[in-house]
């Protein structure tokens, strides 16, 4: 165990390295698989040490059930500061005329704008899981598949994108109430106009989920779905680099029933220490050098998919706009099962992925996903993604050489160690 890592935490992990041996064990492992492995799973992110902090404060201690001035509890002056903070700094942000900064996470946030938005058994049209949509968009297990009659849009065949002459029809033809936009595998920007011109036509209400993209949102580098949605939804964690989250936006008519719908429908106390965490990320991301960061993030994606396309696999799209890219990896004679779990014992972290009109199932499909956000906090580089990819090429053209995953492993936990993970700067400040 690396002893050196135990102090990389919210705070000195002492208290549970005594009180809890086995739970101390699991997280100063994880810290070790952070630091030393290259994270390439496009939906994760390290956030600063201070939110850490913040999530690692106090303010889990406390119940605030209700909304800043109007609580169900006593003594909330101090936590109704924090939530009015990230309430005005997410504002800002996104230029929204109302924030709602309690969903405890995504899904959360998106099943508060269903019920402020629609009634069950309504119809709404939403991207295809398997195309590269979310599971909250009506896949059938997940409770908004199960109230609302999802009807889905793909990508085209021949170029991997949105097919907004299909949407548009899908729309006339089965009239939703909401149409919702947003992926978690799509690599390419999204035209948020394209979906308000065809809700307004049929009449339909216009809701994003963001959640993928809205650091590159935030830093103007992608379309703000903020002026053209009814409601835009989001995580907190992915490229917007704050804790674990979700929030809610949208138009002031709308502000009370949204409210509403998160509190008390969806939820009871909100986490009020998850909520400063997003009040130090909202007012990070509001820095100018949250842009660079995020400009970085997508250059990043282009150098790493331009160098794995030259190497021999196929790119859904033929590329990346974004922070993630969807690998074809079957012309190397390998399925994405494989795939993941070649570069997971190379040290390298990413999770297998359907590609559009897949043969192969969801448990070894054809392709993996890659994203950049969480390798250019740590700092890296266009010249490092070139390096990387060039392992990912080795690694998947030999799955079974057991010395090329142990010189790729070798020759990843080197380059981690150049680019320390932002806790260390933690470690730095408990040990000084
Ligand atoms: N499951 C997340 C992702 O990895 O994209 C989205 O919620």
């Amino acid at each position: 165990m690396n002893t050196s890592l135990n102090k990389i935490g919210s705070q000195s992990l002492s208290f549970i390295e005594s009180e809890d041996p086995e739970v101390h064990a699991a997280i100063v492992a994880e810290q070790t698989r952070q630091q030393e492995g290259l994270e390439m799973i496009a939906s994760e992110n390290f956030t600063s040490p201070a939110v850490m902090q913040a999530v690692g404060s106090v303010l889990t201690n406390k119940y605030a059930e209700g909304y800043p001035g109007h609580r169900y509890y006593g003594g909330c002056e101090f936590v109704d500061t924090v939530e009015d903070l990230a309430r005005e700094r997410l504002k800002r942000l996104f230029g929204a005329e109302h924030v709602n900064v309690q969903p405890h996470s995504g899904s959360q946030a998106n099943a508060a704008v269903y019920m402020t938005a629609i009634a069950p058994g309504d119809t709404v049209l939403a991207f295809d899981l398997a195309h590269g949509g979310h599971l909250t968009h009506g896949m059938k297990l997940n409770a908004s598949g199960v109230l609302y009659k999802f009807v889905h849009y793909g990508v085209r065949r021949d170029d991997h994108r949105l097919d907004f002459d299909q949407i548009a029809s899908l729309a006339r033809e089965h009239k939703p109430k909401l149409i919702v936009a947003g992926a978690s595998a799509y690599p390419r920007e999204i035209q948020h106009g394209r979906f308000a011109e065809i809700a307004r036509e049929v009449g339909a209400k216009l809701m994003v989920d963001m959640a993928h993209y809205a650091g590159l949102v935030a830093a103007g580098i992608h379309d703000n779905p903020v002026p053209v949605a009814d409601f835009v939804t989001s995580t907190t964690h992915k490229t917007l680099r704050g804790p674990r989250g979700g929030i809610a936006m949208c138009r002031a008519e709308n502000a009370k029933l949204l409210d509403r719908s998160v509190f008390p429908g969806q939820q009871g106390g909100p986490l009020m220490h998850v909520i400063a965490g997003k009040a130090v990320a909202f007012a990070e991301a509001l820095r100018p050098e949250f842009k660079a960061y995020a400009k970085q993030v997508v250059a990043n994606a282009r150098s790493l998919a331009e160098a794995l396309a030259a190497g021999g696999v196929k790119l859904v799209s033929g590329g990346t706009d974004n922070h993630l890219m969807l690998v074809d990896v079957t012309p190397l004679g390998i399925g994405g099962k494989l795939a993941e779990e070649t570069l997971d014992r190379c040290g390298i972290t990413c999770n297998k992925n359907m590609i559009p009109y897949d043969e192969r199932k969801p448990m070894d499909p054809s392709g993996i996903r890659l994203g950049t956000p969480a390798l250019t906090t740590r700092g890296m580089g266009s010249d490092e993604m070139k390096r990387i990819a060039a392992w990912i090429l080795r690694a998947l053209k030999s799955p079974g050489d057991a010395a090329v995953v142990e010189t790729t492993r070798r020759e990843v936990a080197e380059l981690a160690k150049q680019f320390p993970v932002p806790a260390a700067k933690l470690e730095e400040a408990v040990a000084g």
